[in-house]
């Protein structure tokens, strides 16, 4: 996937349909003498219906279209027939899509599984023809109700994604490049900080039959929480990961806090950011050698914590045998 084709926030107009009118008829027969009122039912208007598809993986397809109208409901007709319903407008959406109505910022549906269905706003309800109006008083009414009209919403689509694992890293901290070792992902990597202005997706094989998704974020760096770098905005992508793979350069000079930088940022964004697994990657170490990773492994005071870490190189493909086996591992107990 490039980047150019990964939406993940799109604004639409969504326009539910009017209802039908009821008729308002009398019956004219030659041998009736007083035709009574048979003025049909106005048909509903059709429903603005979101549908999860699991074959979806982005917001893109909103980039050509961003208005939606359900049909208007028919009105009623004589003989009591009445007016049939507008057809719903359905709008595929991809799991993990979050809905929101832009003006009030409400969140009014989260889609998670394939199939489900979000009636977003409903179509105007059909008029009721005259003879519903019929009364001992009022053998013929002329009345019949007009349909009510649709609504029209502004709704904002945001994209989760739903991937198994999330890289959370500075810039340059190598985590596009583990991704595209570790996966069928081929996402951008430069030597310069903020390569990575999308979100990329890669599936990791696992032991002949077994997969899983990683997510690799743009950098984030101190007072991204307040807006600084790239933000907090891709912060929400990890909100779904089951856990989160930390990655710090090996030449960074103290590495424990350059991973408690990366855990407060996230504490700031959403404290239960934390509560995920966490695993601790340090990358690129074919730039140092044994003596120095003993020297990093004396010095980091990360043991109380629990945390897993893992020396890597996506250059010497050391430690990524460990690193997938600690990223199953850990998948499987927060399942
Ligand atoms: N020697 C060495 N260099 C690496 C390794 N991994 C990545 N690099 C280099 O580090 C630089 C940054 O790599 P990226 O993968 O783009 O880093 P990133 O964390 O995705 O950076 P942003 O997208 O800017 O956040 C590139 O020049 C890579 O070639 C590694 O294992 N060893
Ligand atoms: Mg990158």
């Amino acid at each position: 996937m490039t980047e150019d084709n990964f939406v993940d926030y799109v604004k639409v107009f969504v326009r539910s349909g009017n209802g039908g009118a009821g008729s308002s008829h009398l019956r004219r027969e030659k041998f009736v003498a007083k035709g009574g009122p048979d003025g049909g039912d106005g048909g509903n208007g059709g429903n603005i219906i979101f549908k999860t598809d699991k074959n979806l993986w982005t917001l893109f397809h909103f980039k050509f279209k961003k208005h939606f109208k359900a049909e208007h409901g028919k009105n009623g007709g004589k003989s009591r027939s009445s007016g049939a319903n507008g057809n719903d407008e359905y709008i595929k959406i991809p799991i993990g899509s979050v809905i929101k109505d832009t003006d009030s910022g409400e969140v009014l549906f989260e889609s998670i599984e394939h199939g489900e269905e979000f009636n977003a706003v409903p179509g105007g309800k059909g008029g009721l023809g005259n003879w519903h109006f019929k009364s001992s008083t009022n053998q013929t009414p002329k009345y019949s109700q007009p349909g009510v009209e649709g609504t029209e919403k502004k709704l904002t689509i945001e994209l989760k994604v739903l991937a198994d694992v999330g890289f959370v890293g500075f810039p340059n901290s190598g985590k596009s490049t583990l991704l595209s070792v570790l996966t069928d992902a081929k996402p951008k990597i430069g030597d310069y900080e903020f390569t990575t202005l999308k979100p990329n997706l890669g599936i990791v094989k696992y032991k002949d039959y077994n997969t899983f998704v990683i997510s690799d974020i743009p950098g984030i760096i101190k007072g991204a929480s307040k807006g600084k770098g790239l933000g907090h905005h891709f912060l929400r992508h990890i909100e779904r990961n089951s856990i989160l793979v930390f990655l710090v350069s090996c030449e960074s000079k103290n590495i424990d806090r350059k991973f408690n930088i990366l855990l407060d940022e996230l504490k700031k964004y959403d404290s239960q950011l934390l509560d995920k697994e966490k695993i601790l990657a340090v990358t690129k170490c074919d730039l140092i050698d044994k003596e120095k990773i003993d020297d990093i492994k004396s010095n980091y005071k990360l043991d109380f914590m629990n945390i897993d870490v893992h020396f890597v190189s996506s250059v010497t493909q050391m430690g990524l045998k460990t690193l997938k086996d600690s990223m199953w591992k850990k998948l499987n107990i927060s399942l």
